[in-house]
């Protein structure tokens, strides 16, 4: 793996994929949504995490045509299953800090949109604290612009950025993803389960809806259950699945 060169050849050699992580919303045992997760098919070794190549890729600007990539074929898909007679869902995407002081970010979205036919409210947009918090101006504007498109705004790995709880008030969020830190020590660790209550009465009394990240275990499922989390994602519900394995769930199908 020659990783700068390689990365530069592989949206050409059309080696990305994505796979598709479903949310399950805690009332009605549904899928609510999926969250599109990157993967890069290698000829050699194979299968590789964005842990190991968004790092580069951000650093050598390449991050911007792979989002723009991850951008039209969430948006894709998600119209297509949705043509295809799936129950409608939301298309959650991750963005870079590069992607995200990108000008023309908010134009690029909306042309996805377009092309796709997919609706603006069913596509939402994860950001992290960090991201935001580079530049409050700057990113209150671009988040405003974005809002007035109709997208839905998430804030990913909730409640380990350095941040402050002002932009919750100040930038237009529709929800917050727990990060999975909180979410792994709960049974096991009275301040993580006092975070993620925290999180979630927080979140609620601020009108927006929270979902769990890293659920793996039926008792993490429960406690969160208990304090009215409206969805989770994680191993316990599913894994990130290839898009055949991903439509088979939304159809219901074994
Ligand atoms: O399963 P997982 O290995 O997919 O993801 C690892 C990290 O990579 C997560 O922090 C996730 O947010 C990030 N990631 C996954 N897909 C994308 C993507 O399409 N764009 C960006 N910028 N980050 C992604
Ligand atoms: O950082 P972000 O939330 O965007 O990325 C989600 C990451 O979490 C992906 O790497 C995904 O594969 C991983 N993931 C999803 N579910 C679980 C889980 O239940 N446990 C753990 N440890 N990781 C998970
Ligand atoms: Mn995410
Ligand atoms: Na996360």
């Amino acid at each position: 793996l020659r990783m700068e060169s390689d990365l530069r050849n592989a949206i050409e050699s059309q080696e990305f994929v994505l796979y598709y992580q479903p949310q399950m919303d805690l009332k009605s045992g549904r899928i609510s949504g999926v969250e599109a997760l990157l993967r890069w098919q290698h000829p050699r070794p194979g299968l590789v995490h964005p842990a190991e190549f968004i790092g580069v890729a951000e650093e050598i600007g390449l991050i911007v045509p792979i989002g723009a990539w991850v951008l039209e074929q969430a948006c894709t898909q998600a119209a297509a299953w949705q043509r295809a007679g799936c129950p409608p869902l939301q298309m959650a995407i991750n963005l870079s800090a590069r992607q995200f002081a990108q000008k023309d970010l908010v134009s690029s979205i909306d042309a996805a949109l377009r092309r796709s036919g997919l609706a603006a409210s069913q596509l939402e947009i994860e950001i992290t604290e960090s991201l935001m918090m580079t530049d409050v101006e700057q990113a209150a504007a671009t988040l405003n612009e974005l809002k007035r498109l109709g997208v839905r705004l998430s804030v990913d790995d909730f409640g380990t950025g350095y941040s402050s709880l002002y932009y919750l008030k100040r930038f237009p969020i529709d929800k917050l993803k727990i990060d999975r830190s909180f979410v792994r020590d709960i049974g096991s660790d009275p301040d993580s389960e006092a975070i993620v209550g925290a999180i979630i009465s927080l979140a609620h009394s601020l009108g927006l809806s929270v979902v769990a990240e890293g659920v793996e275990r039926h008792e993490q499922l429960a406690y969160l259950a208990r304090c009215g989390c409206d969805s989770m994602q994680g191993y316990l519900f599913s894994a990130p699945l290839e898009s055949e394995a991903m439509e088979r769930m939304l159809r219901g199908l074994p």
